[in-house]
């Protein structure tokens, strides 16, 4: 039985939140990590439209809060992320919930309204993070942030509120935050998680398993704003998340060999999206991802049709 297939973009923050949790649950899967644009082909052939999307069988998961949410009712006890207390279960998903429609969102915006605001700095950027040749990215420079600006919506008077937003954000979860370690209870959970693998195109840990290798330039007002995050107990918080809490993925494990492997075309027996009703209860699947008690996934056999650049020069600097 093949391992559940994880697709992203793998410098996606919303795919980091998912890759945590299944390296966090202990679910086996093998990380097909696509260019911008191939991801689209990818994940349309499986009746998705945004990346992450987890396949596993039958079953296709479209939503970081869905793969989170299968990957934790598969999980043993120990490694669960979401509690079983009702109370506290409710309080991890509606912070979760509203991470991923405000700190999420945010965070891209405000990422990339600097790191693509000018043609210098753009070129820069694509070039440390998609290992552009110099010459190219300077071409592709003013298309992408065409792009991008225009499907993001990326304004200085949207980056502006985004930045008021993720400020509010921090506070409030500060407050929540005094004298205890954790967002919820007195350990790490989904909350925990959401907002430190949401908040990483802010604040870079380097921990992180794709981000942390590439040591991207930092446009110098990104710069500034993490610093002022950085010095928030929310900003403090999600550093010691990755650094206490995060593992390797299965990026950092999987062998660099390409395979004529297809994503597969059959259609979904369940697909969800991030309004779904299924919160806290993903749909009924057939097959289950296998799970490992501890330690790191397995390499898996074989390797995604398109590997990254990007994903190979992590895998070369491991
Ligand atoms: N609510 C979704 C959001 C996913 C999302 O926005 N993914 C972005 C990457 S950060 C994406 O796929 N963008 C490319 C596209 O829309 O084609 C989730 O939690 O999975």
């Amino acid at each position: 039985m093949p391992e559940a297939r994880l697709l992203t973009l793998p410098f996606s923050h919303y795919c980091e939140k998912a890759r945590w949790a299944l390296d966090a649950t202990g679910v086996a899967y093998h990380e097909d990590a696509y260019m911008p644009g191939a991801h689209a082909r990818a994940t349309r052939a499986v009746g998705g439209k945004t990346v992450p999307v987890l396949v596993d069988g039958a079953t296709v998961l479209c939503d970081s809060t869905d793969i989170a949410l299968y990957a934790d009712s598969v999980a043993p006890s120990l490694r669960r992320l979401v509690p079983e207390d009702s109370e506290a279960r409710g309080l991890v998903l509606a912070i979760e919930e509203e991470l991923d429609e405000t700190l999420g969102k945010d965070a891209r915006l405000i990422a990339y309204a600097y790191q693509l605001g000018t043609g210098e700095v753009a070129r820069r950027f694509l070039q440390e993070l998609l290992r552009m040749p110099s010459p190219v990215a300077r071409l592709a420079a003013p298309i992408v942030r065409a792009l991008i600006f225009r499907a993001y919506r990326v304004t200085p008077e949207r980056t502006v509120r985004a930045k008021a937003r993720v400020r509010e954000t921090f506070e409030r979860l500060g407050e929540r935050l005094r004298g205890a370690g954790y967002l919820v209870g007195g350990s790490f959970t989904l909350a925990d998680l959401t907002l430190a693998a949401l908040a990483t195109p802010l604040l870079s840990p380097p921990e992180h398993p794709v981000m942390g290798h590439l040591q991207l330039t930092a446009a110098p007002e990104l710069e500034a704003f993490r610093a002022e995050l950085l010095s928030t107990p929310t900003g403090e918080h999600a550093m010691r998340m990755y650094r206490e809490h995060r593992r390797a993925g299965a990026i950092a494990t999987r062998p660099t060999r390409t395979s004529s492997q297809r994503p597969s075309t059959s259609s979904p027996r369940s697909s969800t999206a991030s309004s779904s009703p299924t919160r806290g209860a993903p749909r009924a699947r057939r097959v289950r991802p296998r799970r490992r008690a501890d330690g790191p996934l397995s390499p898996r056999q074989g390797g995604p049709r398109r590997v990254c650049p990007l994903t190979r020069s992590v895998l070369r600097h491991r």
